[in-house]
């Protein structure tokens, strides 16, 4: 196997991220997707741990969100009216880091240190480390009520930036993500923008089996919020959802993305086990030829 920081290097990526969001493509935005499994699947190699299977079922997510949706000035924290991405389910960390360094947020061979010992890429965000973030998270749970309370804080100082939130159906078990529903509702906050890693696993198993988590969208509605879905595997029905959620002030709005965990990897996809478990040398080897293949195809 080639050395991981050249596995790391890619000219054509590169060349999408120069362009403007207007300019890229469905397939660019495909790509970079692509290339964002191969960065999760390298970085969590080189840790020896980590949680592969939910963050490369959400990388065509990330990759709308970082390359199609927001704007380079949405990564300087000396602008207060950022856009902000939060995310609640921190051990999809990889996702992020991978998205932040093909953005140029962080280097790229940052990558390779991370869930080392005093790295700025914890295995779970935290902003003492890399502010970069926004928030800390690892516990399962909270991130709805931080973002609804940053979302509301902005709103307060008649700031217009949106607020992004990544979240998971299993910690949708908790019960403190309803006690912010309600209150998220109840304020009428309309500049927060979650979104919900739909795949139907959690640590143990299925959701269904260890705890149904029943209609979603139901429940949402009857706290009063609108509810989007969409496939979360699919550029042109995120880019939809994102938009329709955007253009729907006024009320909280949530999209419920259906995915897959550990999409387009043959042997990961939609496998419990994969939820936080390193790959080996073979497996990598194996993701990596499998994505290449794929690039092939678009
Ligand atoms: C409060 C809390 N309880 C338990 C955990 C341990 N934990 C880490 S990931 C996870 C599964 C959560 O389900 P989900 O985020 O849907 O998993 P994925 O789809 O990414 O596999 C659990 C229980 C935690 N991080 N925080
Ligand atoms: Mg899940």
């Amino acid at each position: 196997m080639k050395p991981l920081l050249e596995l790391l290097q890619d000219n054509r990526a590169d060349e999408i991220v120069r362009k403007n969001n207007t300019e890229r493509s469905d397939k660019d935005l495909k790509y970079l997707s692509y290339r964002i499994k191969k960065d999760i699947a390298i970085m969590i190699y080189a840790a020896k741990s980590g949680h592969p299977g939910g963050s490369i079922g959400l990388s065509d997510i990330y990759s709308v969100l970082f390359f199609s949706i927001l704007n380079a000035s949405d990564w300087d924290l000396k602008n207060n009216n950022r856009n902000r991405v939060l995310i609640s389910n921190g051990h999809v960390s990889p996702v992020r880091y991978a998205a932040m360094a093909r953005a140029g947020i962080i280097p790229l061979e940052e990558l390779l240190q991370f869930r080392h010992l005093g790295s700025r890429l914890q295995g779970h965000p935290s902003t003492v480390y890399l502010p970069e973030v926004e928030n800390s998270s690892g516990s399962l749970g909270q991130g709805l009520s931080n973002a609804g309370g940053l979302a509301l804080s902005l709103r307060l100082q008649n700031n217009n930036a949106k607020i992004f939130l990544g979240m998971s159906d299993g910690e949708l078990q908790e019960g403190m993500s309803w006690e912010a529903a309600m209150a998220v509702s109840h304020h009428k906050i309309d500049n927060l923008f979650p979104f919900v890693d739909r795949n139907d696993i959690q640590i143990d198993g299925r959701t269904s089996t260890v705890m149904d988590l029943k209609d979603l969208r139901a429940k949402f509605l009857s706290f009063g919020w609108d509810v989007i879905q969409g496939r979360g595997n699919d550029i042109a029905s995120i880019q939809e959802s994102f938009r329709k959620s955007l253009d729907n002030p006024r009320k909280p709005v949530i999209i419920l993305f259906h995915t897959v965990l550990g999409s387009e990897v043959s042997f990961m996809e939609n496998n419990p086990k994969w939820h936080g478990v390193a790959p080996s040398e073979a497996d990598l080897e194996k993701i990596l030829s499998e994505i290449d293949q794929k690039i092939g195809q678009i």
